[in-house]
């Protein structure tokens, strides 16, 4: 197997972690490369649910290496709370099997102070963030003051590395009439947090590079999906990362090369969560009845997630921003029973036939699908662990989505759990 980048091929929440998990059994490696305690990954093993958000979904398998790179956000509390409800479901979680790359930003809570203020000013300029300091925390990265995990590690020049991230910050809240925020607190509470958080640090790059050269795999897990991507996703209604595949290699410190095979994670169906156009949304029963069937709501934040009908437009454009080689398509078990299935083939905009999504905001919300009605299966797909178990239509459907995204569909996931997955020959 080569090295695997696994991408969001919608608007998140398609069953990466599910994904991930199933093939880290092949890998030695598992990486995060972008995002933070925003995303959000269920995962079902043996009946057990397990619920991710800062850690790779390699943890699960402890005789595998976790990695968070240099292109995560990491908020220190969130990640030691994190290890520590996992050993309580019995998940075996030490340095010696989670690395965690020494040049990775830290979010603090000023970080998610000012995220929270900004989307609880106006309901108009919100993006529906998950209020995690995620955007702030990038934002101080690119602004050359953030701390990082090796600060905690160089206490001696720690004051002066606050000192540059509060110039910035206590002008806003001076600007803000709000209370300014005290180095010596934050001083206190890093200086605190440094020998719990320390032992984890890594010189990322420099160990992929060894593991690579020695033949060990590397599973990229990426977060969120390419449509929240900064540059490629719905801006400004996206999140602060790139999401993108090739990020993989940026955000662990490896060349491009590093990157073999890129799958794409989609679902039978889309959702989002949060503010932003979404061309197939379904603002009906047809809407709430997948969103019952799939349990979609926010894996961290409880909120309610948008659905609506498979977009092949979207999806055949992450396939080209993401380079993306394969698809596994999850959830096609919530259509099940469904008489008809509708898919968007085709924008128009402006009575005009277009191909893919406009790159202006304006222009996004103003697309309207053009459908494509496919007839759907009774039997049911759900829990099927052969392609020789799926219903005529339902390998009519896939075979659909192949053609319209142009790309082959690689995996097929059936339910939550862990085993079942069709790797589709
Ligand atoms: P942020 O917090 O700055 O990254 O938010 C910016 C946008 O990115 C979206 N976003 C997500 N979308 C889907 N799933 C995510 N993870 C959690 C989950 C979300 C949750 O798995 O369910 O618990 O609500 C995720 N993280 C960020 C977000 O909705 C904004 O649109
Ligand atoms: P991620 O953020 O991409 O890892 O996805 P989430 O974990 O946020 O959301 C996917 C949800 O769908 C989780 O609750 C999974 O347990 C669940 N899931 C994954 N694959 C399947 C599937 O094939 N069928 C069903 N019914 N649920 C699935
Ligand atoms: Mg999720």
């Amino acid at each position: 197997m080569a090295n695997v980048v696994v991408v969001g091929a919608q608007w998140g929440d398609e069953g990466k972690g599910k994904i991930v998990d199933w093939l880290s059994e092949q890998a030695d490696i598992v990486a995060r490369f972008q995002g933070g305690h925003n995303a959000g990954h269920t995962l079902v093993i043996n009946g057990e649910t397990y619920k991710l958000a800062l850690l790779p979904s390699g943890v699960l398998r402890p005789s595998k290496l976790a990695v968070i790179g240099n292109g995560v956000v990491f908020d220190p509390q969130a990640f030691l709370d994190e290890i520590k409800k996992l050993q309580g479901q019995g998940v075996a979680i030490s340095p010696e099997n989670l690395r965690v790359a020494e040049n990775v930003t830290l979010i603090l809570p000023l970080h998610r102070e000012l995220d929270a203020l900004r989307e609880n000013a106006s309901k108009a300029t919100s993006i529906g963030t998950t209020q995690r300091g995620i955007g702030p925390a990038y934002e101080d990265k690119v602004g050359r003051r953030a701390i990082r995990l090796m600060d905690l590690a160089d206490l001696d020049t720690l004051p002066h590395k606050v000192e540059r991230l509060l110039t910035h910050h206590n002008a806003l809240r001076r600007g803000l009439g709000l209370a300014e925020f005290d180095a010596a607190t934050i001083i206190k509470d890093l200086t605190a947090l440094a020998p719990q958080l320390l032992p984890y640090a890594e010189t990322v790059w420099r160990l992929l590079d060894i593991k690579r050269r020695e033949g060990k795999r590397i599973l990229f897990e990426g977060a969120q999906g390419a449509l929240l991507d900064v540059d490629h996703g719905t801006y400004p209604y996206v999140t602060s990362s790139n999401t993108v595949a090739a990020q993989a290699a940026t955000g662990t410190g490896m060349g491009p090369s590093a990157a073999g095979y890129v799958l794409g994670i989609c679902k039978a169906y889309t959702t989002r969560v949060g503010q932003g156009p979404f061309p197939t949304e379904l603002l009906n029963e047809i809407g709430e009845e997948i969103g019952r069937r799939g349990k979609e709501f926010g894996v961290n934040t409880g909120r309610k997630r948008r659905c609506g009908w498979f977009d092949a437009v979207l999806v055949k454009q992450t396939v080209r921003t993401c380079g993306i080689h394969g698809l596994a398509l999850t959830k096609l078990d919530i259509l099940d029973g469904f008489d008809t299935i509708e898919v968007c083939v085709g924008y128009k905009l402006d009575g005009k036939e277009i191909d893919h999504l406009p790159a202006g905001e304006g222009a996004q919300a103003r697309v309207e699908p053009i459908w494509e009605t496919i007839e759907g299966w009774k039997e049911p797909t759900a829990g099927a662990r052969s392609w020789a178990d799926l219903p005529a239509q339902a390998i009519k459907y896939v075979r659909r989505i192949e053609e319209l995204v142009g790309c082959p569909v690689a995996l097929l996931s059936t339910s939550p759990e862990r085993e079942d997955t069709i790797l589709v020959q």
